[in-house]
């Protein structure tokens, strides 16, 4: 490997990168940062109390990847001390229609938060109940929300390089904003 790609890839992975998933209890945000992680996928619900915190590389990114709880407590809580310094945030729904306007809330509250121009993103998460159950395709969600959606069936890897290619793009983006900053 020349040089100067060996500097590139370490100042890259110098670029910590905070992403944060936030949304109400059960809609699947610990079961798509597993997803995220590679790690084996239990459909076991176990609730996070407070946030986890776990770092995950990708791409030559090194992303701190923050899994709020969705208990009202935690959100309550957390939203505005530990959301703040976001490069990147993802609001997660289950696609119910209850759901997905209490994320409404969420995303406005999240917008308040970060001033500055952080991405939000809104996954319109088990996709694959849509036809069980009436939840709303993720098109319906993005209408309600007024904000960019991705459709995610996180129990499903095969959704797993679609949602990559997203977070990649945006990433980009990210890093050349906070280079620009330096
Ligand atoms: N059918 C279906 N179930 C899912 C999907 N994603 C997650 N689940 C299930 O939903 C339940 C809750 O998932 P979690 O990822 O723990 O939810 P969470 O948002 O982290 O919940 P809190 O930590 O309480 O905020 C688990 O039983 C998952 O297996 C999906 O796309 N489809
Ligand atoms: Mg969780």
């Amino acid at each position: 490997m020349h040089i100067n790609s060996i500097m590139l890839k370490t100042s890259y992975l110098n670029d910590t990168i905070k992403v944060s998933i936030i949304g109400f209890p059960a809609v699947g945000k610990t079961t798509m940062v597993k997803m995220l992680a590679q790690k084996e996928i239990t459909k076991k619900y176990v609730p996070t109390a407070g946030f986890d915190l776990r770092t995950v590389e990708f791409g030559g990114f090194n992303l701190k990847v923050w899994d709020f709880g969705g208990q009202t407590q935690y959100i309550k809580t957390y939203l505005k001390d530990f959301v703040v310094g976001s490069d990147l945030i993802f609001v997660v729904t289950d696609s119910t229609p209850k759901n997905v306007l209490n994320s409404r809330q969420l995303i406005d509250e999240a917008k308040n938060i970060m001033i500055d121009d952080c991405p939000i993103i809104a996954i319109a998460n088990k996709q694959d109940l849509c036809k069980k159950d009436g939840r709303m395709n993720f098109k319906r969600v993005q209408d309600v929300l007024h904000t960019r959606t991705i459709g995610l069936t996180a129990i499903s890897s095969e959704d797993r390089m679609q949602l990559m290619q997203i977070i990649e793009k945006e990433l980009n983006k990210v890093i050349k904003r906070k280079r620009l900053m330096k």
